[in-house]
């Protein structure tokens, strides 16, 4: 079980990996010398290279790293939710999603778990807030991301920058809550799902720059088919949003008119008398 940090209690890190047999040693050493009270989770959706053997070694091996086998690729969302729910179960107090590629830097950690002991219920590691950066991004990566999280606010009037943002912190009552609105399952739409439900319902959502390095080592798994998931479904909430906020201020709109009839009605009413 992993050891108690002051004022913010047990961490699980939550990796899921697809095909990271290069990838998951080095990451989880880095982690372990980062922040050694924390327990990390590997999530492998039966990576056909061997991940999931490597990473049943690396648990014999250390009793701060656990492992999720799950049956088939079923995608990012479905292997967090999963992950998430044997979290809460064994009693974690912060739960993080962290990526196996090297992006996410382990020495960055700290800086997440230090905004959710100062009080954040999420912590977004960002890309697009000052000071935070993207290292050998190619450019159509960092246009897609910039893209998509400009999209997002205006879709859903969400004052966040970096939405789509992969390394994230939340506290465990927080998760539970969040966990209880829709989340996509298939692909990457999960954190914007997660962070959308977070914010209406009000929880205090934190944004601290990292560092985001891309991978040199295996193959991105993300395709059009995500980002064209991701356009349909943001738009889609977007409209039934803006529909609510159309319907609130139609609603609004009546009920003023109601009330200044009336009023008139009465003012009339009065003079006659
Ligand atoms: N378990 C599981 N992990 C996945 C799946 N898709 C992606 N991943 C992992 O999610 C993390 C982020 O994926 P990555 O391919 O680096 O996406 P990118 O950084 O957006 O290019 C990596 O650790 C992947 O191995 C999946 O379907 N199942
Ligand atoms: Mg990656």
């Amino acid at each position: 079980m992993a050891d108690q940090i002051e004022g913010i209690g047990t961490v699980l890190v939550i990796i899921p990996t697809y095909n990271e047999i290069e990838n998951i040693g080095p990451i989880t050493q880095r982690l372990r010398a980062a922040v050694p009270e924390v327990d990390i989770l590997i999530a492998d959706d039966n990576s056909p290279d061997g991940t999931g053997r490597l990473a049943d070694e690396l648990a014999a091996a250390d009793g701060h790293i656990l492992v999720n086998h799950r049956a088939s690729k079923e995608g990012l969302g479905a292997a967090y939710l999963d992950s998430f729910q044997w979290g809460l179960d064994r009693g974690y107090d912060v739960l993080v999603e962290f990526d196996a590629d090297g992006s996410h830097q382990p020495e960055e950690l700290h800086l997440l778990l230090e905004a959710i002991r100062d009080g954040a219920d999420m912590v977004k590691g960002s890309r697009w807030v000052r000071g935070g950066r993207v290292v050998n991004w190619p450019k159509y990566r960092e246009f897609l991301s910039r893209g998509g999280s400009i999209y997002i606010q205006l879709m859903l009037g969400m004052p966040i920058r970096d939405v789509t943002g992969g390394y994230n912190a939340i506290r465990a009552d927080v998760l539970r809550s969040v966990l209880g609105e829709r989340i996509d399952r298939r692909g990457y739409g999960i954190q914007r799902d997660l962070t959308w439900n977070a914010y209406q319902k009000g929880f205090r959502i934190v944004e601290v720059p990292i560092e985001f390095v891309e991978r040199e080592r295996g193959a991105s798994k993300m395709g059009s088919n995500v980002v064209k998931e991701a356009i349909r479904t943001t738009t889609a909430m977007g409209v039934r949003h803006r529909g609510a906020q159309l319907r609130t201020l139609a609603g609004h709109a009546y009920s003023i008119a109601g009330r200044s009839v009336a009023f008139a009605r009465a003012q009339g009413a009065q003079r006659r008398r």
